[in-house]
């Protein structure tokens, strides 16, 4: 039994300075660090999360939280000449619209809703990716002889138009302009 009294207090002064319990501490150091960077970068990414979510949040909290029933509905037909009718079209800010899209055709068209950077934006992808929709347009795919509905408020009075993307058709003219006003 002499095996607990080398565990004595006094012997342990004697040892050399790093102890193999200094060392265990020594070696824990390292991976502590690189846990502590680990911390430190996912709190980062946490962060930059968080912003992300924050902005869209915000830009969300400009919108209504449910869809309001429409003030306003709009027939429009999709012909087979590549029109969108009416090709004009007078809306109010802020006030929910209704589409009554009517795809009057023997050919499948769209209808989409976005400013003209983002009609071109659309269409540029239509052609060369095959069907990407810029983020800050609103719209749907109205196979031939389909009537299908969108309900949009439009929030800015900046210029705004309805335009079908199918390959060729917005080229040809198959667009309208809708106006807002306050
Ligand atoms: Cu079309």
């Amino acid at each position: 039994m002499r095996q607990p009294k080398s565990r004595r207090p006094h012997e342990l002064d004697v040892l050399p300075r790093v102890t193999p319990l200094r060392r265990l501490e020594r070696s824990r150091r390292v991976p502590r660090r690189t846990f502590v960077r680990l911390v430190a970068i996912l709190g980062t990414a946490a962060l930059a999360l968080a912003a992300c979510t924050g902005t869209s949040t915000l830009a969300r909290s400009q919108l209504p939280e449910v869809s309001p029933s429409p003030v306003q509905v709009i027939d429009v037909a999709l012909s087979d000449t590549l029109r969108i009718d009416p090709a004009t079209m007078a809306v109010k800010l802020g006030e929910p619209v209704r589409f009554v899209v009517k795809n009057t055709a023997t050919v499948d068209h769209e209808f989409f809703l976005g400013d003209a950077a983002a009609q071109d934006q659309h269409e540029a992808e239509m052609v060369s990716l095959g069907g990407a929709i810029p983020e800050e347009m609103d719209g749907m795919s109205v196979p031939a002889g389909s009537t299908k509905t969108i309900d949009h408020t439009f929030w800015s009075t900046a210029s705004v138009y309805a335009g079908c993307h199918v390959r060729g058709h917005y080229q040809a003219g198959m667009r309208a302009t809708i106006t807002v006003a306050q």
